[in-house]
């Protein structure tokens, strides 16, 4: 019998050498999925990759003096042994700088344009010369290049358009008659609602002002549009536009996108419409999963809250790690991380209930049968129940996989690891082990003991592959009582087994030594990446909101500015307050020249007794922000047109 295909995807990843636990959901939730589905007997080809063109790549590169090309085969290198390390079982890993992707990328660009679905145009827009980069109005930060900070410029560029906006009617059609196409459902309102009703407008696909990307066959000024790229690695990675196009017509179109919240817009609204565009049929699904957060936000480097998955597993295991994500990330809502909760799972979950049960049933195996276990009498309604049990979480669980829902599998495998230790107290093996009468009924027992771990470890196995490994091991488990359809009946299988006890699966972890040392993984961790964790002068007695109104901060104009003779270190100042003037004098000389300061608009504490310094008298006292040693020193300026004299609050 052929088996049913099944393709699943993951986001390619940007090339990132700071990858984190969070960044990982993506991949090891389809990982699960893809591994479940394989177990249910389905041919599975499961993709992932990495996304390496773009602007911010040919950047970081020049900035460390390599090609770009270099610098994404260290990090991709990088990537690709973090899959290893979290069991990822991916069958292809495609690169955006692979040969046979650039080829059929520049295909599809030239088959779009020759249809009349790309034509040439000109972007218009707000330009930054020094990032050589457009930006929107509503990208702006303050109406300045959210990058750098400085004044943008309206600009006008050459480039090629994708006309979105011509299947917004078909796009929007397929939305409301496939239900299951955007998951979960509150995303697929999203985008109806805020994206496709308001009005798609044709999408910029080319670039011109730098040439990190791929290029235009017919045009080779531009290059193409990073998403358009990234998104068609989904096809290109099955052959499309090869020689050979038997993966495509195998595989696609795939059955899910697996993509965080963040990019869903791009794979329902771009991806399909380029598909279109394409001829193609449609993924059957997108689901845009939840997010992983740290202490309530996002994780970032220079938040300093990044979590790292490898030195994760080292401390504790993969599976310690795989288990909190596809545990705590719900079906798509977010998650929190947060140590605490991370030892605690491993240790309730994994440690006391999955691990004791394991570790149970072995060690009675061994001391009254001397390791063998085969059926004995089995006759209460503990067994009935048991069975009844055990057969009812693999429906759930195939229900939850359908559906998605990993994180209820994951729960529903764990409830009935709370049931099989259950049994345990019920039946009280050691009672029966005193007399040998019961020596049967004992068998009995020990053998539905095997048998429900042998249910867990066949439906573990998509989540906890390592965890199942040595479960299978221990028990001598071959490899065909450990599939989907032989766990359909519970209690079929008259096992005749020897087995071993090896060595403890999750040890017990001592929370607060733990948790210290997940404090200095995450010191080690900052300083390897160059953010020093540091002492912080202590923050002074609290003061009330009327203690605080007590100081009179202004904005005031620079006037004037000279050095202080025979003073280095300080500047004398002109500022104009609302019509008057006054001199301050400030000690900025070694990082300020009068120059830099003139004309523009600083905050005054305008209310502090004046003070005299090298003989001129001070009315006050400018603002700034310095390092302790004052090393690094940077007056904060008023940019906006705020008039001197306004009150900073
Ligand atoms: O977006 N929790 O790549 P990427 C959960 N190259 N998921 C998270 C997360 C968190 N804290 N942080 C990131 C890209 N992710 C594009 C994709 S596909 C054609 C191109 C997820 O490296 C994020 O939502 O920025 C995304 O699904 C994945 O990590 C890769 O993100």
């Amino acid at each position: 019998m052929t088996k049913k295909p099944f393709y699943i995807t993951t986001p390619i990843y940007y090339p990132s050498d700071k990858l984190h636990i969070g960044n990982t959901y993506s991949t090891v939730i389809a990982d699960a999925i893809a591994r479940y589905k394989r177990l249910a007997g389905y041919d599975v080809m499961f993709l992932t990759g990495t996304d390496e063109h773009g602007q911010k790549i040919q950047r970081k590169a020049e900035d460390k003096g390599v090609t770009p090309k270099e610098y994404v085969d260290e990090i991709v290198a990088g990537i690709q042994d973090l899959w290893k390390v979290m069991n990822i079982s991916n069958d292809k890993f495609i690169r955006t700088t692979d040969d046979y992707h650039i080829a059929a990328v520049q295909k599809i660009f030239k088959k779009l344009y020759d249809q009349g679905d790309i034509y040439k145009g000109h972007y218009e827009g707000k330009y930054c010369t020094p990032c050589e980069t457009f930006f929107t109005e509503t990208q702006l930060v303050d109406g300045k290049c959210p990058d750098c900070g400085r004044d943008v410029e309206e600009a006008k560029e050459e480039a090629y358009f994708f006309k979105l906006s011509k299947y917004q009617d078909r796009l929007l059609k397929h939305i409301e008659e496939n239900p299951g196409f955007i998951e979960p459902v509150s995303r697929q309102n999203e985008m109806i609602n805020n994206f496709i009703k308001p009005g798609l407008e044709d999408l910029c696909v080319s670039r011109t002002t730098f040439n990190w990307g791929i290029p235009v066959t017919f045009d080779t000024d531009h290059v193409v549009y990073v998403w358009i790229d990234a998104l068609s690695n989904y096809i290109t990675a099955l052959g499309y536009s090869s020689e050979n196009e038997e993966m495509l017509e195998k595989f696609w179109p795939a059955d899910v996108h697996i993509v965080g919240k963040d990019i869903i817009r791009f794979h329902t609204i771009i991806w399909p419409s380029l598909l279109m565009a394409l001829d193609m049929p449609l993924p059957k699904k997108v689901y845009g999963h939840g997010w992983l957060l740290v202490d309530g936000g996002k994780m970032s480097k220079s938040k300093g809250n990044v979590v790292d998955p490898i030195l994760l597993s080292e401390h504790f295991s993969v599976d310690a790690v795989r288990y909190y994500l596809l545990r705590e990330v719900s079906f798509g809502s977010d998650g929190q991380y947060t140590s605490e909760n991370f030892i605690k799972r491993t240790n309730s979950d994994l440690a006391n209930d999955l691990g004791n049960l394991v570790s149970r049933t072995l060690q009675m195996i061994v001391k009254y049968f001397d390791g063998n276990i085969s059926k004995g009498l089995i006759e209460d309604e503990f067994d009935e129940a048991l069975k009844s049990f055990a057969e009812e979480t693999v429906n759930n669980v195939d229900k939850f996989m359908d559906n998605l829902k990993v994180n209820d599998a994951v729960e529903s495998v764990m409830k009935l690891v709370a049931r099989a230790n259950k049994y345990i107290d019920e039946t009280a093996p050691w009672v029966l082990a005193k007399d040998e009468a019961n020596s049967e009924r004992l068998k009995g027992v020990l053998y539905n003991l095997t048998e429900a771990i042998r249910f867990i470890s066949t439906l573990i196995s998509p989540f906890l592959p390592d965890t199942a490994v040595k479960i299978n091991s221990q028990f001598k488990f071959e490899e065909n009582i450990l599939t989907l359809d032989s766990i359909k009946v519970f209690g079929d299988i008259d096992f005749n087994l020897s087995i071993e006890r090896g060595e403890v699966m999750f040890p017990r972890i001592d929370v607060e030594k733990k948790l210290e040392e997940l404090d200095k993984i995450r010191e080690e961790m900052l300083k390897a990446q160059g953010v020093e964790k540091r002492e912080i002068i202590p923050i002074k007695e609290e003061i009330t909101i009327d203690d605080f109104s007590k100081i009179d901060l202004r904005v005031v104009k620079v006037l004037e500015c000279e050095k202080v003779k025979k003073a280095d270190k300080l500047l004398k100042l002109t500022v104009e307050l609302g019509g008057e003037t006054r001199t301050i004098v400030s000690g900025i000389a070694k990082h300020y020249a009068p120059e830099d300061i003139i004309g523009k608009k600083v905050i005054l504490v305008a209310n502090l007794k004046p003070a005299k310094l090298r003989g001129i008298e001070s009315h006050g006292m400018i603002l700034a922000a310095s390092t302790d040693d004052d090393s690094i020193l940077e007056i904060p300026m008023i940019n906006k047109d705020i008039p001197s004299g306004s009150q900073v609050r």
